[in-house]
């Protein structure tokens, strides 16, 4: 007789490819509307999956894993941030959690690099200039940005998609500096002609433009303080492609509000789905709606590490992409 297939509890739609493999290969549970699952919902699912499948508009805290029946033994995780999963609640409860890194690097570091170009160049302020019918004919000094040749970009996290940030900055002729816990290996550093610097306070106070690629960890909350912004020069742009929570929000909304930053590219915030509305008026920056991994190549693969995961461990393998807690 066949092995009885795992429930799996997916949270959102996926892409089709990916739910009909689910379907073939477990007993999956759906979420073929889309609508985020509500508390009660997620604690229904917890208590009867063998895997839940959430995303980052889950919040999977300690109190939710409280509620785990005993079936749950794998929270395979659609997403590499696994900020909203309490990973050191679940392991207490003998619960793995994995994610799907590598397969959103490329697309995200191609997002950063598009906000990198879009701020300083003031893309999206040219194009809503034209739909408002403002464009009444070329002129020497209007609609002026700065040029990134030459300019120096700061990345603060040099992991793989701040190393594919880098690829793509040298090639507009930016110089590359980094702030990491530790310095990135010898070879990739001298591949990247990055400058490492120890001191993140340094570095912004130098930077012409900053970019955000490290994950949201109790280390890094705030990490971008009310201090530390207020390091940076008033003619630098800042970027953000990782989580809001990284930035101090309301701090970055009254440095752009004043003057005292020259732009930013956001495509993260601190309280998603919500916006500060000082933000949405700021007529310097570019605002998306954490869309940096938004490919249907991407979110496929994400998809199709999550099977992976899944079936290693439901075949009593160690899954590939599991989160140690420690490493956090
Ligand atoms: C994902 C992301 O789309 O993977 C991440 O960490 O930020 C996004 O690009 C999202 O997390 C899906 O859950």
């Amino acid at each position: 007789m066949p092995a009885k297939k795992p429930l799996v509890i997916v949270t959102r739609k996926l892409p089709e490819a990916v739910e009909t493999r689910m379907r073939e290969l477990f007993d999956a549970r759906l979420n073929l509307d889309d609508a985020p699952m509500t508390a009660a919902a997620l604690a229904e699912a917890v208590a009867k999956a063998d895997v839940l499948v959430p995303t980052v508009t889950d919040r999977i805290d300690a109190k939710l894993i409280a509620k785990a029946g005993p079936n749950l033994k794998l929270i395979a995780n659609f997403g590499t941030g696994v900020d909203n999963i309490d990973v050191k609640a679940a392991a207490a409860r003998g619960i793995t959690v994995t994610n799907t890194p590598g397969v959103l690097t490329e697309d995200t570091a191609d997002m950063t690099m598009a906000l990198i170009l879009a701020v300083p160049r003031r893309l999206v302020e040219g194009a809503k200039a034209l739909e408002e019918e403002k464009f009444t004919g070329w002129s020497p000094t209007w609609m002026l940005g700065n040029r990134l040749q030459g300019k120096r970009l700061g990345i603060v996290g040099m992991g793989r998609i701040g190393q594919a940030v880098a690829r793509r900055a040298r090639a507009f002729g930016l110089g590359i500096h980094y702030h990491n816990r530790k310095p990135v290996h010898a070879d990739i550093e001298q591949a990247l002609e990055a400058t490492y610097w120890d001191s993140l306070d340094q570095m912004l106070a130098r930077m012409d433009i900053v970019s955000v690629n490290c994950p949201h960890t109790p280390a890094t909350y705030h990490l971008l303080s009310a201090r530390r912004l207020k390091l940076m020069k008033p003619s630098a742009y800042i970027v953000n492609t990782a989580r809001g929570e990284v930035i101090d929000e309301t701090c970055l909304a009254q440095m752009l509000d004043k003057g005292q930053l020259s732009g930013a590219g956001l495509d993260v915030f601190e309280n998603e789905p919500a916006v500060n509305p000082k933000l949405l008026k700021a007529p310097n920056v570019v605002l998306l709606p954490h869309m940096g991994s938004a490919t249907l190549e991407g979110r496929t693969d994400m998809g199709e590490k999550v099977i992976v995961n899944i079936r290693s461990f439901v075949d009593g393998h160690a899954p590939p992409d599991r989160v140690i807690p420690a490493m956090l």
